[in-house]
């Protein structure tokens, strides 16, 4: 398995994320739209559920039972992706390269869920007591199932 999708569905933010594995490297590329401009915090959360939309989704993907934190952090979630950052036209371009993600495996990301937020996530760094657990990024404004890719 080499490659995976995500569509990314919220009221007024939609996007579509490609998932590609080369060896221990996963390239993220994709683009989201209709963000407000800025940073917005992007995690892969644990479960594939949308039974009560992006919320059922749950915490973030955190095998390793650590504290949340930026994506080049040595401690932090698997999930955690950092912020993807929107233009003056609510346009984010994605293009991630992560060690830790992996499309299978212990790490592996198929059928979990990708979360857009509302807010910038301040990799465990605000000082809010949500900061070391979700990096304060607020509302979840998108999200999609990873899917096994072409
Ligand atoms: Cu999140
Ligand atoms: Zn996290």
């Amino acid at each position: 398995m080499a490659s995976a999708v995500c569509v990314l569905l919220g009221e007024t933010v939609k996007g579509v994320l490609h998932f590609d594995q080369q060896g221990d490297v996963i390239n993220v590329k994709g683009e989201v739209t209709g963000l407000t401009p800025g940073d917005h915090g992007f995690h892969v959360h644990e479960f594939g559920d949308y039974t009560n939309g992006c919320m059922s989704a749950g915490p973030h993907f955190n095998p390793t039972a650590v504290e949340h934190g930026g994506p080049t952090d040595e401690v932090r979630h698997v999930g955690d992706l950092g912020n993807i950052v929107a233009n003056e036209s609510g346009v984010a371009t994605v293009d991630i390269k992560d060690c830790l993600l992996s499309l299978s495996g212990v790490n592996g990301i198929i059928g979990r869920t990708v979360v857009v937020h509302a807010d910038p996530d301040d990799f465990g760094k605000g000082g809010h007591e949500l900061s070391k657990v979700t990096g304060n990024a607020g509302a979840r404004v998108a999200c999609g199932i990873i899917g096994i890719g072409k």
